[in-house]
């Protein structure tokens, strides 16, 4: 399969200057663009045209999908924000939704702390928050995947579009 770059942010609180911001910067030049809930947007804000938004606890508006199973060639995205699996109890059922996916790598937010791992084949991706990080990396930040047959990198930006490289990681498939 041809490689792929993957976006991820999430958890923008209100924060619209800054989804437009990252959408124009790689809108075309990327495989796909992910926004993992917690906008607090309309769901029919045109800045979702070419994103792939879920639900968030803080988005009331029903038009967004609680989470989205997406195939592309080589890889299975699943994507959802994390709170109605109770992430801040158990991964249990994460995983679960992801395994029933068939998910190749899950993407999800909520927590506001950037993390990847990876369980039982699947690579788990949050972004951190790109407006309200928590946690002992106060960076608001988003990140870039770029995955190959063979491996995925997983890299972290700050809101200047700052590599952070501290929490550059890769992952073999
Ligand atoms: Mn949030």
């Amino acid at each position: 399969m041809a490689s792929k770059t993957f976006i991820v942010m999430s958890d923008s609180h209100g924060d619209r200057e800054i989804v437009k911001d990252i959408k124009e910067r790689y809108l075309g030049k990327v495989t796909a663009i992910f926004h993992n809930g917690d906008s607090e947007l309309p769901s029919s804000d045109t800045v979702w045209d070419d994103i792939y938004v879920v639900a968030g606890n803080c988005d009331y508006d029903s038009g967004y999908p609680n989470s989205l199973l997406i195939p592309f060639p080589g890889v299975t995205v699943a994507q959802t924000h994390g709170h109605l699996y109770h992430i801040n109890f158990t991964w249990d059922n994460l995983i679960r939704f992801a395994q029933e996916g068939e998910a190749d790598i899950c993407l999800y937010g909520h927590l506001h702390r950037p993390a990847a791992w990876q369980e039982q084949g699947v690579l788990f991706l949050n972004p951190g928050s790109v407006s309200q990080p928590r946690g002992e990396i106060n960076e608001r930040l988003y990140a870039k995947l770029d995955i190959d047959d063979d491996k995925v990198s997983v890299s972290y930006y700050t809101r200047e579009h700052q590599l952070y490289p501290a929490l550059s990681k890769e992952f073999i498939r």
